[in-house]
């Protein structure tokens, strides 16, 4: 089936892409002819998710999800979180992000984190959420160049590297989003979709 992938991010949509190449062709916003910034004015990750899936449905109606997600970081009561974006100011600027995230976290000794996604699914007009989390430390310098944004920062449990240095394959794996999108499938096979 062809489902519209609500995102102006070209790594989202191409580690979404990789991980559903054999079941669903993702359209994206550009296939749509849809070029403008989508509001994105919640303050939680399940409320921007829906804003997205519902203004594609207002102004283009297509069947359509998206991914609102970001890195939780226990040691500054869960920010950046929905804000991880736009952490430095906006417009987006990854480098300042992260450097941002190295300041605010110098000399603390709790490091742990997490990477959360929510994927709204807006089908037949009725919403749906799915969640994904992969926990995880905090380096306290950058490491690796694969990825995006938060990615050289971050190592996943159970592994040494950071996502950047552990590359596509295995990030999308065993990342937030890889989780939310595993479950958003579950949901659609379940339902002979
Ligand atoms: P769209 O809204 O168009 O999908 P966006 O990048 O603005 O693109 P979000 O509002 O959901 O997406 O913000 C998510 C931010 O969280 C993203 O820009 C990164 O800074 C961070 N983030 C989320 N997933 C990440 C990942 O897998 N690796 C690194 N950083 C990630």
């Amino acid at each position: 089936m062809k489902l519209v992938f609500a995102t102006n991010n070209t790594h989202k949509l191409e580690e979404v892409r990789a991980m559903l190449l054999d079941t669903i062709e993702i359209v994206s916003l550009k296939e749509i002819g849809c070029y403008e910034e989508i509001p994105e004015t919640a303050n939680t990750m399940e409320g921007n998710a829906l804003l997205k899936v519902q203004y594609i449905q207002k102004h283009y109606e297509y069947a359509c999800f998206a991914d609102d997600s970001g890195l939780e970081v226990e040691a500054l009561n869960h920010a950046p979180g929905v804000y991880s974006a736009r952490y430095s100011g906006i417009p987006h600027d990854s480098e300042a992000n992260i450097n941002k995230l190295l300041q605010e976290m110098e000399g603390k000794t709790n490091r742990k984190g997490r990477f959360r996604s929510v994927i709204a699914l807006l089908l037949d007009g009725k919403e749906y959420l799915f969640e994904g989390i992969v926990k995880g430390t905090i380096t306290t310098e950058k490491r690796g160049k694969n990825g995006f944004d938060y990615d050289p920062l971050f190592i996943p449990e159970g592994y040494e590297q950071t996502f950047a240095e552990l590359g596509d394959e295995v990030k999308n794996k065993i990342s937030h989003r890889a989780r939310a999108v595993k479950q958003l499938t579950a949901f659609l096979s379940a339902n002979n979709i």
